[in-house]
């Protein structure tokens, strides 16, 4: 079998024998140890030293390289974070564009394809990863570099409506014709893309169902991502902490509702704490018997937008809290740090709802992790915004739109009543959905098409 070269914004590499947390990284080294290979991209430092440091685990080698501040500032922080992000998820009022940073963006994938060129073989597959790295196919097509090249977008695809708001779409779009796959994680954002294909540039759907489009030859497809739901269980039940109901100093006893996110103004995070306050005012028998934990670790916080989410949301938090607590009962925990995993698997088993509510997600993993934390016997109830790519295949969860704050709070409402027997049937619809399109299926499925499609020889991209 060919060798597999990952290469993705940031690398995470084993630790002292421990794959980092979190089900992609675990995916992405289950690949690389069934074939060997290489594990590519940003090491997390700034530094003006652009030396690879290699480091090799197994038959796994990990190349890492630092950005200097410039290249940081132009591609990451902001081509990629303050124009790429917003846009592919629907929020033009949120996003900025300044040329020089998206001839930063071009100038730092130019330079990793050029690195990572001396270390390929010839039959190595590449696989890319997400919005950070459009454009890699075409630089490495630029440097003969003739090998198969898939692409999985890990956020959504917007319509072309949004999309044409980015001045360099139609070069960025051209860009990504020089994969030989493109995978995305529901048809929504596929036929966006084919859409814009299509329409907008006027390439043709062929016979075999590939795409021709600036003369290059490709396929898309819809490969949904999941999660490892035994090892999710496992954890979910060794969990030894907190558990509901819980009690505190009176005899009430008390359920959960659940979010984690990263603090990421896609997450639709203010809008749920507006909804969890609505819900409290309409239907008031519920105070004192539910408490709401939303853990939201802060995430690229030099992007001033983030900045400005993290202000908003503890000002609601404090306004909640400040109005409806008592000295026996706090209803909301806004925790602003990162959990480990088996406690984070441990809270979803023994929350009596999971509050997924998005405005826009590719698929949103949590959503899987809180239905496969679940005890089978009492199952809790997933509370779920339809604009999260996992609605596409949780249709059992009870679909919300985050826009609607009273559809929102009643949703908790009727989550919170729902009899036993309702429940069961809810979650073993999901766990169909979610062992039928598991983690290992999501990679496997794609490298497969990878290395079997067969796409038309293609051109060298112009020097
Ligand atoms: P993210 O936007 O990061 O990922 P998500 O899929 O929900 O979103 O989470 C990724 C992982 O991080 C999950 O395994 C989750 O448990 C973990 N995580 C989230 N918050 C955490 C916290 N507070 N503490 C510890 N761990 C936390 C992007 C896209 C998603 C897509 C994924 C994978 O935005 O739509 O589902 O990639 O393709």
């Amino acid at each position: 079998m060919s060798r597999l070269v990952v290469v993705s914004n940031r690398v995470a590499p084993i630790k002292a024998g421990k794959v980092a947390a979190g089900g992609l990284a675990v995916g992405i080294h289950d690949a690389l140890r069934q074939s060997g290979g290489i594990w590519f991209g940003w090491s997390g430092e700034v530094s003006a030293n652009p030396d690879i440091g290699c480091e090799t685990v197994g038959n796994i080698t990990y190349a890492t390289l630092a950005l200097n501040k410039r290249d940081y500032d132009q591609y990451y922080r902001g081509f990629s974070n303050a124009t790429l992000w917003p846009i592919f998820h629907y929020r033009i009022d949120l996003a900025r564009y300044n040329r020089e940073e998206y001839e930063g963006y071009r100038r730092v994938n130019a330079m990793l394809a050029e690195k990572l060129k001396p270390l390929l073989k010839p039959d190595d597959i590449i696989w890319i990863h997400d919005y950070h790295l459009i454009p890699f196919a075409e630089e490495c097509r630029r440097l003969s570099i003739r090998n198969r090249i898939g692409f999985f977008l890990h956020i959504p695809f917007p319509p072309p409506e949004i999309l044409t708001v980015i001045p360099p779409h139609n070069e960025l779009l051209r860009t990504l014709c020089y994969y030989d796959l493109i995978g995305f994680q529901t048809d929504t954002d596929r036929l966006a893309f084919q859409d814009y294909m299509t329409r907008e540039v006027r390439g043709v759907i062929e016979a075999d169902g590939s795409l021709t489009a600036y003369g290059q030859n490709f396929r898309a497809g819809v490969y949904p991502i999941g999660v490892v739901p035994e090892e999710i269980r496992e954890l979910a039940e060794s969990y030894k902490g907190r558990r509901r109901p819980m009690r505190r100093n009176t005899d009430v006893l008390r359920k959960n509702i659940i979010s984690v996110d990263r603090l990421d103004y896609s997450k639709g995070l203010v809008e749920r704490f507006k909804a969890y306050e609505a819900f409290l005012d309409r239907f008031p028998e519920h105070r004192r018997l539910v408490e709401f934990i939303q853990i939201a670790p802060t995430s690229r916080s030099d992007v001033k937008t983030y900045q400005t989410i993290r202000q908003q949301l503890e000002s609601e938090a404090g306004h909640i809290n400040g109005r409806l607590s008592d000295l026996d009962w706090t209803p909301l925990h806004y925790l602003n740090k990162s959990h480990d995993r088996r406690t984070l698997m441990g809270l979803f088993r023994y929350a009596a709802v999971g509050f997924v509510t998005p405005l826009r997600d590719g698929m949103n993993l949590v959503a899987k992790e809180y239905v496969a934390s679940q005890n089978p016997e009492d199952p809790g109830v997933l509370v779920l915004s339809r604009f999260a790519g996992a609605a596409k295949e949780l249709t059992s969860a009870l679909i919300v739109n985050p826009y609607d704050c009273i559809g929102m709070a009643e949703a908790l409402d009727r989550a919170l009543r729902m009899p036993l027997a309702e429940r069961k049937d809810r979650y073993e619809h999901m766990m169909r959905a979610i062992r039928a399109a598991d983690l290992d299926a999501w990679r496997d499925i794609f490298l497969r098409d990878l290395r079997t499609f067969s796409s038309r020889p293609r051109p060298a991209a112009k020097k």
